[in-house]
């Protein structure tokens, strides 16, 4: 199947808000997203203007969540590209593998929480821009 932007959503998680308690907000495996967990990390205390991401993933599958402040997230599938803002801890997106992400914009208090597919792997990464583009099939080897 070609991979391209329009395969990566945004998800609403359920919510609970119990107005004074608080919200409860969560997703289950199996129901609600349909790739087994097997890695879960977090970003957080990012310096103003920098750019994190800036790669794709050959095979790993993320749902990234931004629990406070916001981010923009930039996705790219070689022909098509947009922009995503998370701005609240119920939205989530999901990230297919082969689609190139780069994140800026981060607030000072902002805290991503993201749900992979794969253990970590270096080789999962590509890195350089061109040898996605080859990798992707949108540019000749
Ligand atoms: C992604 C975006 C959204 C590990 O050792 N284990 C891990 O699970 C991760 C995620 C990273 N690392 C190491 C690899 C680097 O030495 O932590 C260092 C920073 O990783 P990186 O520069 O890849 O971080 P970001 O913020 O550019 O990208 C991260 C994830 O790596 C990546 O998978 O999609 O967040």
């Amino acid at each position: 199947m070609q991979i391209t932007v329009n395969n990566c959503k945004l998800i609403d998680v359920c919510t609970i808000d119990e107005k004074d308690r608080g919200i409860l907000s969560f997703f289950e495996v199996g129901k609600h997203i349909d790739f087994p967990v097997k890695r879960i990390y977090w970003i957080y205390n990012v310096g103003k203007n920098i750019k994190r991401g800036g790669h794709a993933h050959k095979n790993t599958i993320q749902a990234l969540f931004c629990l406070q402040g916001n981010i923009n997230i930039y996705i790219d599938d070689g022909v098509n590209n947009m922009n995503i803002v998370l701005d609240k801890p119920s939205q989530g997106l999901l990230i297919s593998p082969m689609i190139w992400h780069d994140m800026k914009g981060f607030s000072c208090d902002t805290i991503i929480l993201v749900f992979a597919s794969e253990h970590y792997d270096e080789n999962d990464y590509i890195r350089n821009y061109d040898e996605f583009l080859k990798l992707a099939g949108k540019k000749e080897k």
